[in-house]
């Protein structure tokens, strides 16, 4: 019988490696027992009656289904419980969660990324990027970019896949296995070779984009097979596995103006850094609007918005070349 190394047992060997305190496994472990915990609940969603809208709009003004409401009070309950976050931005609250002025981490997450697909029973994502505080003085609440982060990751529910990125140490997936376990560390690297390269994008935006990015995807679509669930730890999952890029860019041309969306729809903290992150540690690149690493952007509110260009460095730096927007309102 063989048996596969767990996400635990990797993670253990990778901080005692570099030296580093137990603290970070703790709050992983509250990652992953959460991730689990919301992957039962989606899986027993239908005969639960968790799945439909709770009647109320999150801070962005949209329709909160229960399972975001059911994911957020499950991700918050173990993260206390780790004793070892500071604060959380979540998608779900407007406010920076408060959770332990002890605490060494800030962890910026989105529980349920993708959330009209539940009504359908396909995959959702519960994203994260964790960065540690000043452990010099006291915390102001700091918003940290994504080059600060020392971890991000993304659980594909409920699919058991779970991708994870540590600063200067690469990008891993594990699978679930029959014990409920995450196991079989896998290094994740983008390939060169594009014959695998895959392009991702909502289609029906296209004639949104600037006149630039319509024309680059005009003249590159054809070399690239196409492929769009609608929710981004889903898509990114095939685009950082098999190459090519993901595009959620600004919205600057909408037949109805008050529709346009020139910061981009996905948010910066807790969506684009996390896969501009990971996507870094597999080799590839992410950049926004303004052709800048999405990883050097500075957030100055949590919930703050980003266009995003991710996936193979070759394909990021050929559309870049072709972002004209400066400095888009942020
Ligand atoms: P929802 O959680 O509102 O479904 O948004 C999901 C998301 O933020 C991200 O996961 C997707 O990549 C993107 O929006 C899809 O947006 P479109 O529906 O505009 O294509």
């Amino acid at each position: 019988m063989q048996f596969e190394e767990t996400v635990m047992g990797f993670l253990l060997h990778h901080q005692e490696k570099h030296h580093r305190t137990y603290h970070f496994l703790i709050l992983m472990d509250a990652l992953i027992s959460a991730a689990k915990h919301i992957e039962q609940y989606y899986l027993t969603g239908a005969l639960k009656g968790n799945v439909g809208l709770a009647g109320s709009v999150n801070v962005h003004g949209e329709d909160v289904f229960r399972m975001d409401q059911i994911a957020q009070e499950i991700t918050l309950h173990y993260l206390r419980v780790s004793g070892r976050v500071i604060h959380a931005v979540s998608e779900e609250s407007e406010e920076i969660v408060q959770i332990n002025p002890e605490g060494r981490y800030f962890v910026y997450f989105d529980p349920l990324d993708g959330s009209s697909n539940v009504r359908h029973g396909l995959p959702v994502g519960f994203m994260f990027g964790v960065a540690k505080r000043n452990l010099e003085g006291p915390e102001d609440n700091h918003l940290r970019a994504g080059r600060e982060y020392i971890a991000a990751g993304m659980f594909v529910i409920p699919t058991g896949t779970f991708t994870l990125a540590l600063k200067d140490a690469g990008a891993w997936r594990f699978h679930i296995d029959e014990t409920m376990q995450f196991v079989k560390p896998t290094r994740i690297v983008l390939p060169e070779d594009g014959t695998s390269w895959e392009l991702s994008f909502n289609s029906a935006n296209r004639h949104t984009y600037s006149k630039p990015v319509q024309n680059w995807i005009t003249q590159n679509e054809a070399k690239y097979a196409f492929r769009y669930i609608g929710a981004l730890a889903a898509d990114f999952h095939r685009t950082v596995s098999n190459g090519g890029m993901f595009l959620y860019p600004a919205i600057v041309n909408h037949p109805d103006p008050k529709k346009n969306r020139p910061q981009g729809k996905l948010r910066l903290m807790y969506e684009a850094a996390v896969v501009a992150f990971i996507c870094s540690e597999a080799g590839g690149a992410a950049v926004d609007e303004t052709g800048r690493s999405i990883l050097d952007v500075q957030p100055k509110n949590p919930h703050q918005r980003s266009a995003l260009y991710v996936g193979s460095k070759r394909l990021v730096e050929d559309i870049r070349g072709s972002l004209t927007i400066p400095n888009p309102p942020i």
